[in-house]
């Protein structure tokens, strides 16, 4: 997987190693001096990840980070910070800036590489789903409200036969989180599905930590849960293993509990903005095609539904029939019992067609006291028959709302039949109307079907 990556140093030489391992590895490099340059270039060029050294002249990189995390257009960047090993305090500035990983100088190759490749992948779900996002957005259906930054403590598996180190690793994270080991989660069922993040040993012997990264990544219940692996310092190339087959992280051993924490800290940050994202989006769907007083599909989801059903019945396809449904004096129920007894009737008339239609029909509520059931693979006559059907249904039984009142309801309907070659959507809807009007000036209480060759 290639990515940008924005490398940002004031020293020349070292500007040029990151660049030069980088390029090995096939990433796409662009070079900052300070960290104003980085601004900029980050604004510029929209890396995937930005690696920041801390000591700069104009701009160090800990502000420069700052900075960047408070912009809406550069936030969503991951940032590693680049700092000697005793710049603890650095790091810790760093993190509270909002930086989203540090590597120590020297860099480490498979530290550099772990972090880039974790970050990128990060990133490239982060950017699908907000560019979901925005148009979602751009249509109307998402609220532009920012997610509540989830601070609760994360509910984290140590799956680590050492059962010593397994209790040490929980202890570092307790207080902060929930961590439990994996012989606790055996006893109490509890599986990797129900939990925030793993932590998986590579030193394990039954319970081999490779395949448990690849097993996790295979489900479809546990395939974006975070996984930080613990790797042994001479076992680099399991480490790399690991990544390859889809850990989130690597720390090596001997467990730095403050890295531990921070590092935790990072993979608990990203899954819940992944989820809160997620989240958004599924109820965003839910709502672009879903009328809220009745749960019918609505105006706009029939529409895009009957468009294609209606190019099909033109092609050669299928019939298609529709029933545009009205109900008769509805102005007069609100009038008499209120608007709240209205939505009951609303909500209960829906229940009834959703209740008696096929599973290929779709009930929709059209707008107001107006429904339209498509009819797929139907002709006008067994339309017309399963119309009438639903007009007894709801006329046959009254009604009960709100206090119990018993209330007698009726429907007019007009029945439609798409017409091939060119048959176009609104006027199926048209002569579905059409037909409606008649019924409701014969009396109501009735099914018409429309007058072909007429008008
Ligand atoms: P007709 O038999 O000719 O269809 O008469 P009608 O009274 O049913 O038709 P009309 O179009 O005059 O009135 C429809 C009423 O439906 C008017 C409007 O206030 C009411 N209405 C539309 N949407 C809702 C809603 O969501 N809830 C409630 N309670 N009433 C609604
Ligand atoms: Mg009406
Ligand atoms: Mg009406």
């Amino acid at each position: 997987m290639s990515a940008r990556v924005l490398v940002v140093d004031d020293n020349e030489a070292n500007r040029k190693l990151l660049q030069d391992k980088l390029k090995n590895e096939y990433f796409h490099v662009i070079t900052a001096v300070d960290g104003e340059d980085a601004i900029e270039k980050a604004l510029a060029e929209e890396p995937d990840v930005i690696l920041m050294d801390v000591m700069m002249p104009k701009l160090n990189g800990v502000e420069a980070c700052r900075q960047l995390k408070m912009d809406p257009r550069t936030e969503h960047i991951p940032i590693v910070l680049v700092t000697a090993l005793n710049e603890r305090e650095d790091r810790l500035r760093g993190l509270g800036a909002g930086a989203d990983d540090f590597l120590n100088k020297p860099v480490n190759d498979l530290h550099l590489l772990s972090r880039v490749r974790a970050l990128t992948k990060y990133k490239m779900v982060a950017d699908e789903l907000r560019k979901r996002e925005a148009s979602g957005k751009r249509i109307g259906v998402i609220d532009p409200v920012t997610s509540g930054r989830a601070s609760e403590p994360a509910r984290i598996l140590v799956v680590d036969e050492n059962e010593r180190q397994a209790r040490r690793i929980c202890r570092y994270l307790e207080g902060l989180h929930r961590p439990i080991s994996h012989s606790e989660a055996t006893q109490l069922g509890i599986s990797g599905s129900m939990v925030d993040l793993m932590i998986v040993s590579l030193s394990n012997e039954k319970l081999d930590g490779l395949r448990l990264c690849a097993y996790f990544r295979s489900l479809e219940s546990t395939r974006d849960l975070p996984i930080l692996v613990i790797a042994e310092p001479d076992d680099e190339k399991k480490a790399v293993r690991a990544l390859e087959l889809g850990a989130s992280d690597i720390v090596i051993k001997p467990i730095d509990s403050e890295e531990l924490c921070a590092r935790v800290k990072t993979q608990v940050r990203k899954k819940r903005y992944l989820d809160a994202l997620r989240a958004r989006l599924d109820q965003s769907m839910e709502l672009a095609v879903t009328d809220q007083l009745t749960g019918l599909h609505n105006r706009r989801y029939m529409r895009v539904q009957l468009e294609s059903f209606v190019k099909r019945a033109n092609m050669g396809g299928m019939a298609v029939s529709i029933l545009l449904a009205d109900i008769d004096h509805f102005k007069k129920i609100n009038d008499i019992h209120g608007h709240s007894a209205g939505d009951d009737v609303l909500r209960e008339f829906g229940r009834r067609l959703r209740d008696n239609i096929r599973p290929i029909d779709l009930a929709c509520r059209y707008g107001g006291e107006e429904f339209v059931i498509i009819m797929p693979e139907t002709t006008q006559n067994l339309a017309h028959a399963a119309s009438d059907r639903l007009r007894n249904i709801i006329s046959s039984e009254p009604f009960v709302i709100g206090r119990g009142d018993a209330l007698n309801v009726t429907m007019s309907g007009g029945i439609a039949t798409a017409i091939p070659p060119d048959d176009t959507l609104d006027d199926l809807l048209k002569r579905a109307d059409e037909a409606l009007y008649r019924a409701k000036g014969s009396g109501r209480d009735m099914i018409e079907v429309e007058h072909l060759g007429v008008g």
